[in-house]
C-alpha cells in the first residue's frame, strides 16, 4: 500500500456531521447545536465493520504522557472501528504498545462536528488597527466564513502594517513557528512549564537537562526493595506502558509508597502506603527526612551512606565544600540548625507538610544505605510557588542514601513516555532536514508577565531565556507595543498562568492570528481563524516512543472542510507577504514524511546504531520522492503496515539501564557537567546566575536547599501569613492534576470523554462537610485572580485543606458576572512569582463555597461549539 493512496475517499460520515453543522450555521455564539444532534457523528454502530474495512495506524500525536499504536478501521472514508497494538502477542518482556481511553476517542477528533472547516474572520473586526480592530468585542463577537484568499490577504494585510511600524517586536507569539520567523518575527514567552523548577539550569547541580533519565530502565524496577512515587501518578500522567512496568514491579515484591496529597489512582492500583503532603512544602519534609536519617545513623549507624556523599557529592557538609563556594555554610549544618537554631526535626515539619513525624522517621529508614530503594519523582512538586531548591534537595537525600548507579537503587524522574524506563534508545525516529529559521527578536518574556506588558504598551524586562530553554545573563531590554498576537501551534491563553488578564490582552491589541481545529480559547479571542488539519489528514509521519518503539502512521482521511497543513497555511502567509515559502519549508511533507523513515535507526550488535528501514529503488519511486536505497532490519512495507518498529527486549538481553552508573563507576573519567563535575547540593553557579535576575524575594534562597516561604503557598492560607493562626479569605491550597480526560487542553471537547470523565473540583470529605458541599453541588472557587464553577467531586483520597482543579478545561466566562463556568485553572492564577522564578501551578490558594447561583449541568451535556458549515 503506498503513502497517501489509502483509497479513502471523502467520508460518508462527514456529510453527515456537516448537514448538522449547517443547520447550527448561525455562525454566533458556540453552543447553538442541541446535544442531540451531535451525537449523529458517531455512526460507529450504524455501519457494519466487518466488510470491505482498512486497518490503518492513526496518529495520537499529542502532548498526553504516552505515544501508543492507535488503530483505525476506515471504510467509504468513515472511521467505523478503532483498536489498539496487537501486532504481536502481550507478554511483560515484550509489551503491546497499548493506548488508553483518550486515543480510542481520537475519531471524535478528526470528525468532530464541532471542527473548524472554513477561514473564519471576526465580524467586528476591520484591519488598520486601532479602534477597526473592535478588540473590546474579542470572545462575544460573531463569525463570518471567508474565504482562504480573503483570510490570507486581511491576515498579511495586517502583519505587513504592523511589523512595518513597529518590527519585530510588535508582534508576540509563544512559541514562533518557521513561517513567523521569516514573516517579521515576534516576542517569544518563557515558564517553567512541564520540569518546574528543573528547568532551571539542572545541569549545574550535574543533573541532566530537566533532570530527565537518571532512573534506571523498567527491568530493574523489579529489583527495587522499595519503589517511592514522589508527586507521580503515572496511569494518568504516563498512560501507555509505564503502569505495566510497575505493576511488573510490584508482582516481583517491591514496595511502593506514595508522596503526594492525593491517594493517586497509581498508588491505589500498587497497593502503596500513603504520605500525604499538602502541596507545595515539600521541601519541609524533604529536610526532616534527612534530619531523621542523620539522627538515626547517628543512633543505630549504617544509614548514610558517608562514602558515596564525600566520593560523589560536594556541599553536604563542611569536608565536602566546593572550591567556588562564596558561602561557608552546608546542607548538614543547616538542617541540623547550626545557623538558625532550628533543627529541621519531624516536629518542625509537621505543621508545614503535614505529615506526622512516625512517619517520617519511618520514611528515614526507608531512605537508608541497606535497603534497595528507588526515589522516582515527577514534577508536581516542583511547580510550586518556592520549590527552586527541591532538585538539589531530592538529589541530596538519594545521595545520603547511595541509591545510584546499582542495581535495585534508583535517584530519579519517571516522567511521560519514558516513565518507569529510562535509559538510551534502542530505536529511534528519523527527522526531515528542513531550512533553518531565526527570529529576528531574541527576546523572551517570564510569561505570566507578558500580558501585563502588552497592555501597558510595552516596557522594560529582563531578558534570561533563549529560545532553546536556557537561560543565561539578563540583558535588559525596553520592549514597544505588541499590536499583534499569533497562535500557530500552542493552546497559549488557555494553558499559561494568568488567564484573566490574558483575555484583556487579547482585547487590547490590533490583531489575533490563530490556527485552529476547534473554537479553542486562543481562537475565540481571535480576529481570524485559519483551519488547520489533525495528523489523521496528513501524510504521515514517524515519532519516538519510549526507547524501544517508534510509531510510524499513516493518512487516515482527506482534509476535513477547507483545512489545511500548517506548511500549507505557513506557504500562503509567506506568498502573501510576498517572500519565497522555500526559506522556510523547502521540501514537500510527503518527502518530509520519506526522510523521517529513512532516517530512523536501531541499535545493532556491535552497540552503533544503524539505519532502521530497508529501502529499495522500488519504494522510492513508488512514494514519488527523492533518496537512497538503504539495507536496514525491517522492509518500509512492514513498517508502514505493523505501525513501526519495536525493540523486542528480554531481561537478559544487555539492554537494562542504571542511571548514573557511568559516573558512579568513575567520577573523574565521566564527570558530570556541573563545575565541580560532582553532584552540586551546594550550587554557586545555579544560585549566582539565578540571584542575579532579582526577582522578588530571591534574597531568601541559598546556593544548597533551605525552607523559604513561598511568595503564595501554604502560608498564605492564614491572616497573617504565619502556620496556625486564623485562617485568611483563601483558606484553601489549589493544585492542578493532569487529568485523564484531556492532554492538558487537547479532547476537552470530546463528548466521549466528556461522558467518560466528568471535569469535577475534587474536595476532601472534611473539608466539605465543613462547607456543607455534597457530591454533585455546584462549587464557587475564588481565588484572588479569578473565579471559577464545578462540580463537587468529595473525596476520601484527597488531604484536607487540599483542593484539586484539573488542568487544561476550555474557559468560558460569564461576561455579566466575570465568573468561568469551565473550571479553567489558569482563570484562578495570576501572575506572582519570586525567588528563581518559578511558576506556582501547584499551590495557589483559593476559598470554596456552595455556589447559590444555577447549578451547573454535566458538561457532557453542554452544548458542542459548532460555529461553521
Ligand atoms: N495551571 C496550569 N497550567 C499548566 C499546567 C498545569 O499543570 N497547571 N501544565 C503546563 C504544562 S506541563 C504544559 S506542557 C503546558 C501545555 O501547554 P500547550 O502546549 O499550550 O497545551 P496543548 O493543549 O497541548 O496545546 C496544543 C494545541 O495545539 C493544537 N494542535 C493540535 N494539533 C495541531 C497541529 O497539527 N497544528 C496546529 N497548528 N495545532 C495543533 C491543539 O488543538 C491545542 O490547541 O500547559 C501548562 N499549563
Ligand atoms: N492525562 C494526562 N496526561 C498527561 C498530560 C495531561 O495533560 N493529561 N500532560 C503531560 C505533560 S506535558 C506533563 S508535563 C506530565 C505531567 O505529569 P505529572 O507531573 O505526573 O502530573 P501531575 O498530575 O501534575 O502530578 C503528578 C502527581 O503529583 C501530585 N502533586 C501535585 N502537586 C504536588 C506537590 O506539591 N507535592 C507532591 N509531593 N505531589 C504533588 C499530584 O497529586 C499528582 O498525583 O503529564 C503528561 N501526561
Ligand atoms: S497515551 Fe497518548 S498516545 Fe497513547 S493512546 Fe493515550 S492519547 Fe494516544
Ligand atoms: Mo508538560
Amino acid at each position: 500500500m503506498g503513502i497517501t493512496d489509502t483509497g479513502i475517499s471523502r467520508r460518508k460520515f462527514m456529510q453527515g456531521s456537516m448537514a448538522v453543522a449547517a443547520g447550527a450555521a448561525a455562525l454566533s455564539a458556540f453552543g447553538c447545536a442541541p446535544n442531540a444532534e451531535v451525537k449523529k457523528t458517531d455512526k460507529t454502530e450504524a455501519v457494519n465493520p466487518e466488510e470491505g474495512g482498512t486497518w490503518v495506524n492513526a496518529a495520537c500525536w499529542h502532548n498526553c504522557g504516552g505515544r501508543c499504536v492507535n488503530k483505525v478501521m476506515v471504510k467509504d472514508g468513515a472511521v467505523v472501528r478503532q483498536k489498539t497494538d496487537d501486532s504481536h502477542e502481550d507478554s511483560p518482556d515484550y509489551p503491546q504498545q497499548r493506548g488508553c481511553v483518550r486515543g480510542k476517542a481520537q475519531q471524535q477528533q478528526c470528525f468532530g462536528a464541532d471542527r473548524i472547516m472554513h477561514p473564519l474572520k471576526r465580524k467586528g473586526w476591520q484591519p488598520g488597527g486601532g479602534s477597526n480592530s473592535n478588540g473590546e468585542n474579542r470572545g462575544k463577537d460573531e463569525w463570518e466564513v471567508i474565504s482562504w484568499d480573503e483570510a490570507i490577504d486581511l491576515a498579511c494585510q495586517e502583519i505587513k502594517r504592523i511589523s512595518d511600524e513597529y518590527g519585530p517586536t510588535g508582534f508576540y507569539c509563544k512559541s514562533p513557528d518557521p513561517s513567523i520567523n521569516v514573516m517579521c518575527g515576534c516576542v517569544r514567552g518563557w515558564d517553567t512549564t512541564s520540569h518546574g523548577t528543573y528547568t532551571l539550569g539542572a545541569e549545574m547541580i550535574g543533573l541532566p537537562s530537566c533532570g530527565l533519565g537518571n532512573a534506571n530502565d523498567r527491568f530493574d524496577m523489579k529489583n527495587a526493595e522499595y519503589i517511592i512515587m514522589y508527586a507521580s501518578n503515572p496511569t494518568w500522567s504516563a498512560a501507555g506502558t509505564p503502569t505495566y512496568y510497575y505493576i511488573q514491579a510490584h508482582e516481583a515484591g517491591a514496595k511502593f509508597i506514595c508522596v503526594d496529597p492525593l491517594y493517586n489512582a497509581s498508588a491505589q492500583m500498587l497497593d502503596a502506603d500513603w504520605l500525604p503532603v499538602r502541596n507545595g512544602t515539600d521541601m519541609a519534609f524533604l529536610l526532616a527526612t534527612a534530619y531523621e536519617m542523620l539522627r538515626l545513623d547517628e543512633a543505630e549507624g549504617d544509614i548514610v551512606d558517608w562514602d558515596f556523599l564525600h566520593t560523589y557529592t560536594v556541599g553536604f557538609d563542611a569536608e565536602s565544600m566546593p572550591s567556588d563556594a562564596k558561602v561557608n555554610e552546608n546542607l548538614k549544618d543547616y538542617i541540623l540548625g547550626t545557623y538558625d537554631g532550628t533543627p529541621k526535626t519531624p516536629e518542625w515539619a509537621y505543621p508545614i507538610c503535614g505529615i506526622e513525624p512516625e512517619k517520617i522517621t519511618a520514611f528515614a529508614r526507608i531512605m537508608g544505605k541497606n535497603n534497595k530503594t528507588m526515589l522516582l519523582h515527577n514534577y508536581g512538586m516542583a511547580r510550586c510557588n518556592g520549590a527552586e531548591m527541591i532538585p538539589q534537595m531530592i538529589v541530596a537525600l538519594g545521595a545520603m542514601g547511595g541509591h545510584m548507579g546499582k542495581s535495585g537503587h534508583a535517584t530519579g524522574s519517571a516522567y511521560h513516555a519514558n516513565c518507569g524506563n529510562a535509559g538510551p534508545v534502542l530505536v529511534k525516529a528519523g527527522s526531515a532536514t528542513m531550512p533553518k529559521t531565526k527570529n529576528p527578536c531574541s527576546t523572551g518574556v517570564r510569561q505570566p508577565q507578558l500580558y501585563e506588558l502588552i497592555k501597558n504598551g510595552g516596557g522594560d524586562v529582563l531578558d534570561v531565556s533563549n529560545a532553546y530553554g536556557s537561560f543565561h545573563e539578563g540583558i535588559p531590554t525596553t520592549l514597544g507595543p505588541i499590536k499583534g498576537i499569533f497562535h500557530s501551534t500552542d493552546a497559549t491563553l488557555q494553558t499559561s498562568l494568568n488567564q484573566k488578564e490574558g483575555i484583556e490582552a487579547h482585547r487590547a491589541v490590533d490583531f489575533v492570528l490563530t490556527r485552529a481545529q476547534f473554537m479553542t480559547t486562543n481562537a475565540r479571542y481571535s480576529d481570524i481563524i485559519l483551519p488547520v488539519t489533525t495528523e489523521w489528514e496528513r501524510v504521515g509521519g514517524v515519532t519516538s516512543s519510549n526507547r524501544e518503539f517508534v510509531y510510524c502512521y499513516s493518512q487516515v482521511t482527506e482534509p476535513i472542510g477547507e483545512a489545511k497543513t500548517d506548511q500549507e497555511i505557513g506557504t500562503l502567509l509567506l506568498q502573501g507577504m510576498g517572500m519565497d515559502p522555500a526559506l522556510a519549508y523547502d521540501k514537500s511533507e510527503t518527502q518530509q514524511f520519506f526522510e523521517q523513515i529513512a532516517g530512523c535507526q536501531v541499535l545493532g550488535d556491535d552497540g552503533e546504531m544503524k539505519p532502521l528501514v530497508t529501502i529499495t529503488a522500488d519504494d522510492i519511486q513508488k512514494m514519488g520522492v527523492e533518496g537512497e536505497a538503504q539495507e536496514g532490519v525491517i522492509s518500509m512495507d512492514e513498517f508502514i503496515t505493523n505501525g513501526g518498529y519495536q525493540y523486542e527486549r528480554t531481561s537478559d538481553d544487555g539492554h537494562g539501564f542504571i542511571g548514573w552508573k557511568s559516573f558512579v563507576d568513575d567520577p573523574a573519567g565521566k564527570p558530570l557537567k556541573s563545575n565541580s563535575g560532582k553532584i552540586e547540593i551546594y550550587c554557586q553557579q545555579r544560585y549566582d546566575l539565578m540571584a542575579s535576575y532579582g526577582y522578588p524575594g530571591v534574597e531568601q534562597y541559598k546556593p544548597y536547599p533551605t525552607y523559604v516561604t513561598p511568595c503564595v503557598g501554604y502560608e498564605s492560607t492564614f491572616k497573617d501569613g504565619k502556620i496556625g493562626g486564623e485562617k485568611g479569605d483563601y483558606p484553601f491550597i489549589m493544585y492542578n492534576p493532569h487529568y485523564l480526560r484531556r492532554s492538558h487542553t487537547v479532547f476537552d471537547n470530546c463528548p466521549w470523554l466528556r461522558e467518560t470523565w466528568a471535569n469535577p473540583v475534587f474536595v476532601s470529605r472534611e473539608d466539605a462537610k465543613a462547607k456543607g458541599i455534597s457530591d454533585g453541588d455546584t462549587v464557587l472557587i475564588s481565588t484572588p485572580a479569578g473565579k471559577g464553577l464545578r462540580r463537587a467531586a468529595v473525596l476520601d483520597i484527597l488531604l484536607p485543606g487540599v483542593v484539586g482543579v484539573p488542568h487544561g478545561a476550555w474557559v468560558d466566562v460569564d461576561e455579566k458576572t466575570g465568573i468561568d463556568r469551565a473550571g479553567s485553572d489558569n482563570y484562578l492564577i495570576g501572575a506572582e512569582y519570586g525567588g528563581f522564578g518559578v511558576s506556582g501551578y501547584n499551590n495557589q490558594i483559593c476559598n470554596i463555597e456552595k455556589y447559590t447561583g444555577d447549578a451547573l449541568e454535566p458538561d457532557c451535556e453542554w452544548p458542542q461549539r459548532i460555529v461553521n458549515a
